[in-house]
């Protein structure tokens, strides 16, 4: 029997392929790690990378899906004899901007759910819409240039809610199925995000929506912290009501848990619920960086996340409300298409096998002699440069294992500067980050060192962080996210180059140029 020390702390985070926990103690060091693979271990729901793709850029997940991931995900905890009766408080990550509709028949669920029958048998009328749109959608371009209409631009809408409108934030999501299907919006009784929507469960009524989680629906005052009244009006009718009016800071306890977890797999009655927050905040949190830190998270979405203390919102990043620090914000860049664009490459250039394009991308030199790619996620939407001229394909093909590295990492770099920010460290994190070979052209084009973790889901280790402050709130409500005094566990991984850093700043200008020609279609 895996023996738990008193006092540990659970963290989940839903993400786009996997649910995933990890546990930790009060030292926050990693106790325990474990997850639950959509395709895999569900093929019932028939998602791909845990999504169903529809018509028209529509990208969903079944809600379905997601309920029968958690008991799945406890009961799995349960069999490695853990006793779950050690932990204090759960907390929670998830995929940012989709979002979930719970139907009128869900009112209440708590009262009847009972610990003989799993939760997805109970909860089965329980949603207005059996797939919640999730962040990969991009079938509301319509609703964001009207959302940016009203606001009198994307710059005002930015300066109010920190992103000009983007398909995939929640807002834009809400007015389309608001707009496509009034019956389905009538019959919503409350609409959280997917983070809300997990914790919900656990606390067996519905949860509040979080601050920085909530910045990325283009709904809320950055500033204020709270809903922008306008805004919500520009999207549906009586959407406050929807959504509940009350936006919560991070490290909030809201309850203890609902008695259908404690009975089934043996927590405490009293375990907290803190609330959950989107997986790019938890993110950041669990590496708990100073000044001039950039988290590079390399996964399904390529991101950079950054704290910042005065922010200038823009058109080609996200400003939220930071998860820790109630006066501050952090800047998130995401590109849509993280890992699928570079196992685009690997498959067709590198046989499907990381090793022949790491080997790939050491042939090449550095700058690939001038060369520049801007990839989709197919052949089609993938452009190159060869010296003046777009051409389909390079001459010698050897160049797109190290181009399809350089582009997406000097359009990071390139927005750092361009947000205020004086890289000094970079941490990667995310699947990519093991690959020694990618990391050492990331810190060559940004010209600092690279550190890594050793732990393996950030997202879920930063929910247990937040489940530890929770807790200790719930007895002194002055607690701030310091007091946890969180070790730094990074290690150094790759230092920069510096002739070749100073080869990649002087191309950022020819960069600059023809991202702004081409490199839109790498953007999200
Ligand atoms: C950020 C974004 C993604 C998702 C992925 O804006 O859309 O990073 O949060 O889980």
């Amino acid at each position: 029997m895996t023996e738990l020390l008193p006092d540990v702390f659970l963290g989940l985070d839903l993400s786009t392929q996997q649910l995933k926990a990890t546990i930790t103690d009060q030292e926050a060091r990693v106790v325990l790690e474990s997850s639950v693979s959509f395709d895999e271990e569900l093929p019932e729901f028939n998602t791909r990378g845990g999504v169903l793709v529809g018509e028209n850029g529509r990208v969903t997940a079944p809600v379905q899906m997601w309920v029968k991931a958690v008991d799945l995900l406890l009961q799995k905890l349960k069999d490695t004899q853990v006793d779950l009766g050690h932990v204090r408080a759960i907390s929670g990550a998830a995929q940012q901007h989709g979002t979930v509709y719970w139907s009128k028949q869900s009112l209440g669920f708590g009262e009847r759910l009972v610990p003989e029958k799993p939760l997805h048998e109970q909860l089965s009328n329980a949603f207005a819409l059996e797939a919640s749109p999730i962040w990969q959608d991009t079938s509301t371009t319509q609703q964001c240039r009207a959302l940016e209409k009203q606001t009198a631009g994307a710059q005002n809408l930015a300066d109010i809610s920190g992103s000009k409108a983007y398909e995939r934030f929640s807002g834009n999501q809400i007015a389309k199925i608001y707009q496509d299907d009034r019956t389905i919006y009538q019959n919503t009784q409350r609409i959280s995000l997917v983070s809300s929507f997990l914790a919900s469960l656990f606390l067996g009524t519905y949860a509040p929506i979080d601050v920085s989680d909530g910045s990325g629906m283009n709904l809320l005052n950055i500033w204020r912290r709270e809903w922008e009244p306008s805004l919500l009006g520009c999207c549906a009718p009586n959407l406050e009501s929807k959504l509940g009016k009350e936006v919560v800071e991070d490290g909030t306890p809201l309850g203890p848990v609902h008695s259908y977890f404690a009975r089934r797999y043996g927590f405490r009655e009293d375990l907290i619920v803190v609330n959950f927050t989107g997986d790019n905040p938890a993110t950041l949190l669990s590496m708990n960086i100073s000044e001039g830190g950039a988290v590079v998270s390399l996964g399904t979405s390529d991101t950079v996340l950054m704290h910042l203390n005065h922010p200038n919102p823009s058109l080609f990043a996200s400003i939220l409300c930071h998860p820790s620090q109630s006066g501050s914000h952090m800047g998130l860049i995401c590109y849509s298409n993280g890992s699928l664009t570079r196992q685009f490459v690997r498959d067709k250039y590198a046989n499907g096998s990381w090793e022949e394009f790491n080997a790939s991308v050491r042939q090449t030199p550095p700058g690939c002699n001038g060369r520049m790619g801007f990839y989709g996620s197919s052949s089609e939407d993938s452009i190159r440069i060869e010296g003046d001229s777009v051409v389909s394909e390079f001459s010698d093909p050897i160049y797109n294992t190290r181009a399809v590295l350089e582009s997406r990492f000097l359009s990071m770099h390139l927005r750092c500067m361009q947000l205020g920010l004086r890289t000094k460290r970079v941490f990667a994190v995310g699947g990519a980050a093991s690959n020694d070979t990618i990391l050492q052209v990331l810190a060559d084009v940004f010209g600092v060192p690279v550190y890594k973790f050793s732990s393996g889901n950030s997202a879920s280790q930063g929910a247990c962080y937040l489940a530890q402050l929770g807790f200790l709130r719930a007895s002194d409500p002055s607690t701030t996210f310091n007091d946890l005094r969180i070790k730094d566990t990074s290690q150094l991984s790759k230092q920069p180059n510096a002739p070749v850093h100073e080869m990649y700043c002087s191309s950022l200008e020819k960069f600059s140029e023809a991202s702004k020609k081409w490199g839109g279609i790498e953007l999200s």
